[in-house]
């Protein structure tokens, strides 16, 4: 079996932050997941917290240390602030895998480790990407737990008193996942997953395509042998003024995780219930939905949503004659201008929003600007 079939899902995601439970709480309370799982000084883990949550197929593991002096962790926090550090993918053949990654050079952080518990066991291994992100690989055989050996049921599982007064997000698993590089750093990312993890060219976008007056990218997508893992890389190309990409590299300090797209069947429903708790999304103007109307009655494709709706909630559509995207943004979720997410509902269309990008890129500059970063 290739490595490329091995590798099969997004598995999870894990977040280094500077207090997880509070910023796993922003994320139950704001995006709509649930307490899932914990560790911590409660169930013996004594140098760093976890707390999971989760919503349908996506979840999230915010980690932070507990002790003082923690270089590992303080270090990262001190470069990049709240982030995503790691992740981790569903394999089957794990040893396949790494044994392949060492052969063509790839950097392993910790060899493979079994984790044990009552429930039964779990391999995993891990290895180095962009950055400081990691990719950790995690073979769950027929392991019975609730998320991962040794974590806990979350002390707040079905127990939130707020939370179960919300209305749910429905959001259901992880899209893509795009990671942001510095100038000349893309293609040797992308050979990197090509060689290392033997993944393929899914997709790509140069700059003559995307830019606005001020600033252009490059982008290529990666993506696994059955291409239920997608994961765009960017880098900035050169315009008048500092391309978003760029802002992003500057203030995470390197290249890392830039946005995580969320997929929901039922966008309008997922949306006014972000909206709702709080959410906010990036704006656009009424422009986008009178030229939108314009263009729609050249194209064969047939909107079912409501476009009222849709310009209500500043939802982008791209298109083509078989199908179509809907998409929309959300702002920073931490005070630096780096991770953010986007929630996306697809009708037989597998891109990623290319019709979009001017307005999308123009809308992203208007709060770079309040930022002082253009
Ligand atoms: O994942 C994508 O490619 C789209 C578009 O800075 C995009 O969501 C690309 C770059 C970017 C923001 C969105
Ligand atoms: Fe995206």
């Amino acid at each position: 079996m290739t490595i490329g079939k091995s590798i099969q899902a997004f598995d999870h995601i894990t977040l280094w932050v500077g207090n997880a439970l509070q910023a796993s709480s922003w994320f139950c309370l704001r995006f709509g997941f649930e307490p899932y799982a914990y560790r911590g000084l409660e169930t013996g883990s004594r140098e760093v917290v976890s707390h999971v949550v989760k919503q349908n197929k996506v979840i999230f593991v915010f980690q932070s240390p507990l002790l003082p002096d923690n270089q590992e962790y303080g270090e990262h926090l001190v470069r990049h602030g709240d982030g995503v550090k790691d992740v981790a993918f569903s394999v089957n053949n794990i040893e396949h895998i790494v044994e392949q990654a060492k052969a063509k050079g790839g950097k392993i952080v910790k060899d493979i480790w079994t984790e044990t518990d009552e429930h039964g066991s779990v391999k995993m291994a891990c290895v180095q990407t962009y950055g400081d992100t990691t990719h950790t690989l995690v073979e769950r055989g027929d392991y019975a737990g609730l998320f991962l050996p040794n974590y806990h049921p979350h002390p707040l599982k079905n127990k939130d008193a707020l939370l179960e007064k919300l209305p749910e997000v429905k959001l259901d698993f992880i899209d893509h996942i795009v990671g942001n590089m510095p100038d000349n750093e893309m293609e040797n990312t992308t050979k990197w997953y090509e060689n290392t993890l033997q993944f393929h060219r899914f997709w790509s976008v140069d700059d003559s395509v995307i830019h606005t007056q001020y600033s252009s990218l490059r982008s290529i997508v990666v993506s696994n042998e059955q291409e239920t893992i997608k994961m765009p890389i960017n880098e900035p190309a050169s315009g008048s003024k500092k391309s978003q990409i760029q802002e992003y590299v500057d203030y995470y300090g390197s290249s890392g995780v830039q946005h995580i797209a969320l997929n929901t069947s039922d966008i309008l429903t997922s949306v006014t219930r972000l909206r709702e708790r709080g959410t906010q999304f990036l704006e656009v103007p009424s422009a986008y939905y009178t030229d939108l109307r314009e263009r729609l009655k050249h194209s064969k494709v047939q909107i079912v949503e409501d476009l009222s709706v849709i310009e209500k909630l500043h939802i982008l559509i791209d298109y083509d004659d078989n199908g179509y995207l809907l998409q929309i943004f959300t702002k920073p979720v931490q005070d630096r201008p780096t991770l953010f997410f986007e929630i996306i509902q697809r009708r037989n269309h597998s891109g990623f929003g290319i019709g979009n990008f001017k307005a999308l890129f123009e809308a992203i500059e208007r709060d770079q600007a309040a930022r002082g970063n253009l």
